[in-house]
C-alpha cells in the first residue's frame, strides 16, 4: 500500500438547521476524530476540515418554520454546533462554515473555471414550480413517493429510506414542501455536470476502489449500473453562492456542488499552505460522511474535482450507516434524538461515557440503535466494572503498598513475560483496526487489554501475596502500572478526556502511540498522584430520566400537514347556543341522484329523527348502522334533494378532505348525553 505524506481528513459538513444529535456523533463525527487523534499520536501530519453548511433548502425549510431569515438560522445553529463539537471534544483543525466570504469566492472560482472550460451543459428544462408561493421546487422544495422503494416521504434529491438519489421528476405524487399544493410544470434554464459523459473516468476511479467499505463500494456500483445522469449544478433560489454568471443574476449555486468544496475552502482559511493538503499526490484525502452522503462524496465531488484537473481524489469514503435511538429513527422536527448540547448539560464531564457507548456501538456494517438502558451497562459493566476497576486496583495497591511509588521489577516470570509479549502487540492490533476503520473493533481491543490486565491481578492476588512475597507484588504492580500507562495512549483515540485524566493520575504528560507497547514506560520510583476513580456507576434514575425526558418531548403529529389556522375567538355563551348530543346511527340509507348523501336515522336520546350527511363517499349505509356518534342538534332544519334533514352529525376532515366520525370514546355512552 501506498505511504503517505499527509492527510487531509473531512467530516460532512452538517446543515445548520438544529443542533447535533448523537446520529451525527456516530455516523461520521466520532470515526473521524477517533482516526484524526490516532493519525496525530502517530506524529503524522494532518489536517481535520469540518464546518456548517450553511446553504441548500434544509436551511430556507427551517427558516420558514421558525419564521425567520436564513441568516438567522444559520447564525444560531452554527454557534451552537461549533461548541457542542468542541465541547464533547471533536478535535477538528478548523470548524469553518460555507457563508464565509473565502467560501463563496472559492466555490464561485470553481464554477467559472468549470464554466469557461466548457464542462456545463447549459439546458432549458421543464421544473416544478409552486404558483401559490411563486418559486421552483428542487431538492428538498418537493416531496413524493419514491419510484424506487415506495417511501412515501422521498425529497427530490434523495430517498432517505433507500439511499436512492433522485431529481424530482422521478418522485411519484410530487407535492411543494412550501405549500402542499400540487407543483405544476415552468421551463427554467440550468447548468448541468455531464455526470453521463464522465460515467467512464469516474467508472475507472471507483473501480480502483474495491477496497472501499462494502456499503459504499456497493452504492456506487449500483449507481453507475443504472447509468449516470446529467445534474444540475444551479438552482434558482435566492439562498446560497449566487452563479457567476451575468445571465442567472437570480440563481444560486446547487448546495451540493458548493458544500463539498467548503472542505477546501476551510483548509484555506486554517492554513496559507493550504494547496499541499489538496493537490499533492502523497495526501491522503478521506472524508468521513453517513451513508446518505455517498453518491455526493463518492461521485459528484470527484467528478466536481476531475474536471478541474488540479485536485487529488478522495481515497477513501468510510461512510456509516444510521444510529436510531429506542428503537426509531433519530428524527430532529420530531424531537426524537439525544442532543449533544443537552447530555454536556445533563451528564457533565461524561464525555467519554458517550464517546465510548457511541463507538462501542457504531452503525459501521449496518443501522444501530441506542438505547440509555446500553449506554448504562457500557458504563456500569464496562467502563467502571473493567477499565476503571483496574486503572483503580493498580493505583490502590501502589499507594497502600509503595506509597504512591512505581517499584521495582525485581524479576519477571513466565507468566508476566507473557503479559509483556500481550502488551507489545496491542499497538499494532488497535492501529491496524483504526487504519481500516474499525472503530469498534479497535476500540474493543483495548479493553482487552484492560481485562488482561485485571486477570493478571486477580491471577497473583497481590493483596495475599504481600504479607510473604513483597518483591513478588513489586513486579507486578510494577507491570501493572506499565498496563496503565499503556492503555493512557492506546485509549486517547476514543476516550481523550479520560486519557488525560489517566495521564495525571500517573503524573505523566500524554505520550505518543508509538511510546506504547512497552513495559518500561513507567521507571521505578516514580512517584504518582492520589488515586481517583476514572469512571462512576451510572444509576437506573439518571437514565430513567433521559427515556422520559425523549417521550414528553416527542413531536407526535409533524406539522406536515396542512392545518387550516384557527377561527376567530367566541364567547363561551356563543358556545352554549350550539347543543351537541351523542346519538346512534339506528338506519343509512343512500339518496337517489346524489353520491355524496346518506339519508341517516339517528336516535339522539332526545327522539329518532332524520339527519341526511354528506359522507357517501367515506362509509357505506351497513357498515354505519349501530355506531355511535356526535351531532348538532339544534341546527334549524334544511332540505336536502327535498329530504328534510334536522341536524348536523359532527365529522373531522383530514388534509386529504377524507371525513372521519367524531365519536364517543367509551362505547355504549347514553344517547342524549350532551357534548360540551
Ligand atoms: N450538509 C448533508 C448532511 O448534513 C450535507 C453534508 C455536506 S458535506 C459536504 O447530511
Ligand atoms: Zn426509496
Amino acid at each position: 500500500m501506498k505511504t503517505f505524506k499527509r492527510y487531509t481528513v473531512t467530516a460532512a459538513l452538517p446543515y445548520a438547521n438544529g443542533p447535533l444529535h448523537i446520529g451525527h456523533i456516530a455516523g461520521c463525527y466520532l470515526p473521524a476524530d477517533i482516526y484524526v487523534r490516532y493519525l496525530r499520536s502517530k506524529g503524522r501530519d494532518v489536517v481535520f476540515i469540518c464546518g456548517s453548511d450553511e446553504h441548500g433548502v434544509p436551511i430556507t425549510i427551517r427558516a420558514r418554520k421558525e419564521n425567520t431569515t436564513p441568516q438567522q438560522i444559520v447564525d444560531k445553529y452554527h454557534n451552537q454546533m461549533k461548541q457542542a463539537f468542541e465541547e464533547f471534544g471533536i478535535a477538528f483543525s478548523i470548524y469553518s462554515r460555507t457563508s464565509s466570504p473565502v467560501h463563496h469566492k472559492t466555490a464561485s472560482d470553481f464554477f467559472t473555471k468549470l464554466y469557461d472550460k466548457g464542462i456545463f451543459q447549459e439546458s432549458v428544462t421543464e421544473q416544478y414550480y409552486d404558483e401559490k408561493v411563486g418559486q421552483f421546487l428542487a431538492d428538498r422544495y418537493i416531496t413524493g413517493t419514491c419510484p424506487n422503494c415506495g417511501n412515501p416521504n422521498a425529497y427530490g434529491d434523495q430517498c432517505e429510506k433507500c439511499g436512492t438519489s433522485l431529481s424530482p421528476l422521478d418522485l411519484k405524487n410530487p407535492v411543494s414542501a412550501l405549500s402542499g399544493e400540487k407543483p405544476i410544470m415552468r421551463a427554467t434554464k440550468n447548468w448541468f455536470l455531464p455526470l453521463d459523459k464522465l460515467q467512464p473516468q469516474i467508472e475507472a476511479y471507483i473501480n480502483k476502489h474495491s477496497d472501499w467499505k462494502p456499503n459504499v463500494f456497493g452504492q456506487c456500483k449500483s449507481w453507475l449500473s443504472q447509468g449516470l445522469q446529467p445534474r444540475a449544478m444551479t438552482r434558482d433560489l435566492d439562498w446560497g453562492v449566487k452563479v457567476p454568471l451575468k445571465e442567472a443574476a437570480n440563481k444560486v449555486l446547487y448546495v451540493w456542488f458548493d458544500a463539498p468544496i467548503g472542505y477546501i475552502s476551510a483548509t484555506k482559511e486554517l492554513t496559507k499552505d493550504w494547496e499541499k493538503y489538496w493537490k499533492d499526490e502523497d495526501t491522503r484525502l478521506i472524508h468521513f460522511i453517513g451513508k446518505d452522503n455517498i453518491v455526493f462524496h463518492c461521485i459528484i465531488f470527484p467528478s466536481i474535482l476531475m474536471c478541474d484537473g488540479d485536485y487529488i481524489l478522495p481515497d477513501n469514503v468510510p461512510a456509516n450507516e444510521f444510529l436510531n435511538l429506542e428503537g426509531e429513527k433519530i428524527s430532529t422536527s420530531r424531537n426524537w434524538a439525544v442532543w449533544v448540547h443537552e447530555y454536556l448539560a445533563d451528564f457533565p464531564g461524561k464525555q467519554d461515557v458517550m464517546r465510548y457507548a457511541l463507538c462501542a456501538n457504531a452503525p459501521e456494517t449496518k443501522d444501530n440503535d441506542f438505547t440509555w438502558k446500553d449506554f448504562q451497562a457500557r458504563n456500569n459493566s464496562e467502563l467502571v466494572a473493567i477499565l476503571g476497576n483496574f486503572v483503580h486496583r493498580t493505583q490502590v495497591l501502589t499507594w497502600k503498598f509503595f506509597d504512591g511509588k512505581v517499584p521495582h521489577a525485581e524479576e519477571y516470570d513466565k507468566s508476566d513475560l507473557l503479559v509483556m509479549e500481550e502488551i507489545a502487540r496491542f499497538p499494532k492490533k488497535i492501529a491496524d483496526a483504526i487504519e481500516s476503520f474499525h472503530f469498534r473493533e479497535a476500540l474493543s481491543e483495548l479493553m482487552n487489554l484492560a481485562r488482561i490486565g485485571n486477570k493478571y491481578l486477580a491471577d497473583n492476588e497481590p493483596w495475599k501475596v504481600i504479607t510473604h512475597n513483597p518483591k513478588r507484588v513489586q513486579t507486578v504492580l510494577n507491570i501493572s502500572q506499565q498496563i496503565c500507562a499503556n492503555l493512557s495512549v492506546l485509549m486517547r483515540p476514543f476516550m481523550p478526556f479520560t486519557a488525560n485524566k489517566l495521564c495525571s493520575l500517573l503524573n505523566i504528560s500524554p505520550l505518543n502511540w508509538d511510546a506504547a507497547g512497552k513495559s518500561t514506560i513507567l521507571t521505578e520510583g516514580h512517584k504518582l498522584s492520589e488515586a481517583v476513580m476514572l469512571f462512576e456507576r451510572i444509576e437506573d434514575e439518571a437514565v430513567q430520566q433521559q427515556v422520559d425526558k425523549l417521550h414528553q418531548s416527542k413531536v407526535v403529529n409533524e406539522a406536515v400537514i396542512k392545518v387550516t389556522p384557527q377561527k376567530t375567538a367566541i364567547t363561551f355563551e356563543d358556545f352554549e347556543k350550539m347543543d351537541m348530543r351523542v346519538g346512534t346511527i339506528l338506519n343509512a340509507e343512500k339518496v337517489q341522484g346524489a353520491d355524496k348523501l346518506l339519508k341517516l336515522t339517528v336516535n339522539t336520546g332526545i327522539d329518532t329523527r332524520t339527519v341526511v350527511s354528506g359522507i357517501a363517499k367515506y362509509y357505506k349505509p351497513e357498515e354505519i348502522v349501530g355506531k355511535q356518534v356526535c351531532l348538532l342538534v339544534n341546527l334549524a332544519p334544511r332540505k336536502l334533494r327535498g329530504i328534510e334533514s334536522q341536524g348536523m352529525i359532527l365529522m373531522a376532515e383530514n388534509a386529504n378532505g377524507e371525513l372521519i366520525f367524531v365519536s364517543p370514546v367509551k362505547p355504549d355512552t347514553d344517547n342524549g348525553a350532551i357534548v360540551k
